[in-house]
């Protein structure tokens, strides 16, 4: 992997999006590596939670890669959509949760990434928008679809619709991210945050985000029973017991196992 740096950090993975001359712009290798990380993390057990960047100073990621979408044919395009679409489903159906530190730029599909994250933490340069309309095209990597679903609809459509950029604090204002650290203080947060998160069981956090994620897409009822599962699957688990253990034994300094 050239295009993508994976880093592991005790319980904590960190996906470094790696194509810095064209501010991390998604070229197919750029999602192919991409790809190939997220497979990785999947099967690591000893990765409890994921943070996701770009490399540099500048920009998160600036977008899919214009040059190599150009010339494309409608069945090129929607090949290479798809690919792009199944990476960012990967992500956001990851069973370990995911932290964007977004560093700059998120546009198109750098926002499009960043939304397939659980959580987005911002730097102060951080500047997003869905630039699509203004080269022709929509967004092809589920933006239409997770704006809508994670702002209110109008200024989902607003943003697409004008094509304008937006800066971290209006960002934070319309809930698109969930902070913003001065730009040298993101990546310490996101790694307190993630080591946060891994200090808890695991496989609990996990089944959290599938109720969370499969509970959206649910009627109340549909959710709450989605809940139930997810919730008495946990009594399954060694770290269950361990964890109420803890408890009624007052252990402070947990250690769960991820069983
Ligand atoms: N693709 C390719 N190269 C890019 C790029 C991108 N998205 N963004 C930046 N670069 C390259 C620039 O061409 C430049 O290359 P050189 O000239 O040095 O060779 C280098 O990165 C530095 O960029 P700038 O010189 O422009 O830097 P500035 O600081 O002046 O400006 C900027 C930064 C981020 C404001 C500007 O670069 C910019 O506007 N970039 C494009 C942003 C953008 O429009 N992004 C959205 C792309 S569209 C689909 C699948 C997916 C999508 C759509 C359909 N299907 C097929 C279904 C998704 C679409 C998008 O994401």
């Amino acid at each position: 992997m050239n295009k993508v740096l994976l880093e592991k950090d005790g319980n904590v993975a960190i996906i470094t999006i790696n194509n810095p001359k064209a501010l991390n712009a998604l070229s197919t290798e750029v999602l192919e590596d991409l790809d190939a990380a997220v497979n990785d993390v999947k099967n690591d057990d000893d990765i409890y939670a994921v943070i996701v960047t770009g490399a540099g100073d500048k920009s998160f990621v600036a977008g899919a890669d214009i040059a190599e979408m150009k010339d494309k044919n409608v069945e090129e395009a929607a090949k290479y959509g798809a690919f792009g679409n199944k990476v960012f489903r990967e992500i956001e159906t990851l069973n370990k949760p995911v932290i964007a530190a977004v560093n700059g730029f998120a546009l198109g599909g750098g926002n499009e990434l960043a939304m397939s994250c659980d959580i987005r933490l911002a730097a102060d340069n951080a500047v997003f928008g869905q630039p699509e309309v203004g080269l022709g095209i929509t967004p092809g990597f589920g933006g239409t679809q997770r704006l809508a679903r994670l702002i209110p609809v109008g200024l989902a459509k607003e943003i697409i619709y004008t094509a304008r950029n937006i800066k971290a604090p209006k960002a934070l204002e319309i809930g698109l991210v969930n902070a913003v650290y001065p730009h040298e203080e993101l990546m310490p947060a996101a790694l307190k945050m993630a080591k946060g998160i891994a200090k808890n069981a695991p496989k609990a956090v996990a089944a959290s985000k599938k109720a969370i994620n499969d509970g959206l897409n649910e009627t109340i009822d549909e959710g709450i029973q989605t809940e139930v599962e997810q919730f008495s699957g946990c009594f399954a688990t060694e770290d269950q017991k361990y964890g109420m253990d803890c408890f009624l034994n007052k252990v402070k300094d947990k250690q769960f196992k991820n069983k």
